[in-house]
């Protein structure tokens, strides 16, 4: 039977990484941005919706048939409180509400290190910071982040569904910095991560990093082992290259003395 996979926030930056590494025989991509997602490339199994997952009725229509939402859309990075609340909380609700309505049985939902990022780092011991650490969000879009699992969690509880909140530490084509090396999610890692999450029989509701298999990894890996992970990627291999990040204390880096609100 062939499965058909909403993904928000394709034309992103994640979403771009991951469209052509979760190609599957068998497998469709619904892929929903607000800016056009590129067409299908030919064979491609891709329906592309140009919509925003602020609007209800799109998403509904977006949900239909759908076997599994990989919600990445939303802000990124930080942004005024009212475009964070309304795009990643509102937005995120618009979307659970869609996959309730729409019966889809599970959702993976894009949370990031900023829900946590005012832990320091010094904290992680020889296996790293779990996964489960309480929020301390570092900006209003870690506050967001740290919504988005609650609201994971609460329809997980109320209505059954599998939810997994991926806690991304930092997924680009390569590290930049030196906090790179330590938070570096490879984007093929990625994917695996994805299929993973996708691919468990029954996952409940877990919120797991998202890394590589860093040397200098500060979070654990076990919990998105026990889903069936297996990281291939050690950003160790740009050492030499990457450029000095600012030293900080805390996980979230840069996030954690950037000015809150202002767009970054
Ligand atoms: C994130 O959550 C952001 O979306 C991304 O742009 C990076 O800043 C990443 O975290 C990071 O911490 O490197």
């Amino acid at each position: 039977m062939q499965q058909r996979i909403l993904i928000t926030g394709a034309a992103g930056g994640v979403g771009t990484l991951m469209r052509p590494r979760l190609r599957r025989e068998g497998r469709v991509l619904r892929l929903l941005d607000r800016v056009p997602p590129p067409p299908a490339e030919p064979g491609e199994a891709v329906e592309t919706i140009t919509a925003d997952l602020t609007d209800p009725a799109a998403m509904a229509e977006a949900c239909e048939g759908v076997d599994a939402v990989i919600h990445l859309g939303g802000h990124s990075r930080e942004n005024s409180w009212e475009e964070t609340l309304s795009v990643n909380v509102d937005g995120t609700h618009t979307v659970l509400e869609a996959v309730r309505q729409a019966g889809v049985r599970r959702v993976i939902l894009a949370s990031s290190n900023h829900a946590v990022g005012f832990h320091p780092i010094d904290a992680a011991g020889p296996n790293g910071l779990p996964a489960d650490l309480p929020t301390r969000p570092d900006t209003y879009y870690g506050v967001s982040k740290a919504a988005i699992e609650a609201l994971g969690s609460l329809y997980h509880s109320r209505f059954g569904i599998d939810v997994i909140c991926i806690r991304i530490g930092s997924l680009f084509e390569r590290p930049s910095d030196v906090r790179g090396l330590s938070l570096w999610l490879s984007p093929d890692d990625g994917a695996r991560l994805f299929e993973a999450c996708l691919s468990h029989p029954s996952p409940g509701y877990r919120v797991i990093w998202g890394v590589s298999a860093n040397t200098r990894r500060l979070c654990s890996l076990a919990e998105a082992e026990d889903l069936g992970y297996q990281p291939q990627d050690d950003a160790e291999k740009f050492a030499a290259e990457v450029a000095d990040g600012v030293p900080s204390r805390y996980l979230g880096g840069p996030f954690t003395t950037a000015l809150l609100g202002e767009p970054n």
